[in-house]
């Protein structure tokens, strides 16, 4: 499963789910407007940023709207 850690009207968010929307991937989305959620993500990555890609699958963590671009394009090409 992928979970996206997003903030309403982040442009590095949308980047990511426009790249999510081109290769036909669905995230689960947790928006940091929830102090809930925004403390869950500094527990879990070390800060307060988004957009944070979370891929339980492969176990794999990170920050970086470029990075995670990258990592989606390698790991879930359209078919
Ligand atoms: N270089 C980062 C920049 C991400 C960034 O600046 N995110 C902002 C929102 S647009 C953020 O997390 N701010 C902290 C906050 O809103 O609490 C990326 O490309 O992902």
């Amino acid at each position: 499963m992928l979970i996206l850690y997003v903030k309403t009207g982040c442009p590095f968010c949308h980047k990511v789910l426009d790249t999510g929307e081109e290769l036909g991937i669905s995230f689960e989305q947790k928006n940091i407007a929830d102090d809930t959620v925004a403390a869950e993500l500094v527990a879990r990555g070390g800060k307060r940023q988004v957009p944070y890609l979370v891929d339980s699958e492969k176990g794999i963590e990170m920050y970086e709207s470029a990075d995670i671009d990258a990592y989606l394009r390698a790991n879930y090409p359209k078919n």
